[in-house]
């Protein structure tokens, strides 16, 4: 019982924190490699400025072991991925046209884009 509330009130923690406090981080993918981190439901940096018509690489690690963490799919590319735990993956993202693209888990929960300009 003691443990079914702790499970509650760190739900109800998470759920606050995802929706009013979290704030999205922003970078600037440029030639010096930038790592996204997945972690306590959201990707660290979350929005990421990419130059247009140029192909880049970005590198997510995956630090969160519940199964929700484990892909990350980039639905206008055709991209999805499997992300192994405490690992570093490499994501070839092809020349992409001004614009913004999606990023996400299966589930939707760990949300990112992709800013093109
Ligand atoms: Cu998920």
């Amino acid at each position: 019982m003691l443990i079914i509330n702790i499970a509650g009130l760190a739900l109800i923690a998470l759920i606050i924190w995802w929706f009013w406090l979290y704030k999205p981080t922003e970078a600037t993918v440029s030639d010096s490699d930038i790592v996204i981190k997945v972690e306590n439901g959201v990707y660290q940096p979350s929005r990421l400025k990419i130059a247009a018509e140029k192909p880049v690489t970005l590198y997510f690690e995956r630090l969160d072991p519940s199964p929700c963490a484990e892909m990350v799919q980039f639905p206008d590319l055709e991209i999805s991925e499997t992300l192994r735990l405490n690992e570093k993956v490499g994501i070839d993202i092809p020349a992409l046209a001004a614009g913004k693209y999606a990023f996400h888990c299966q589930m939707q929960m760990y949300k990112g884009e992709l800013h093109v300009e």
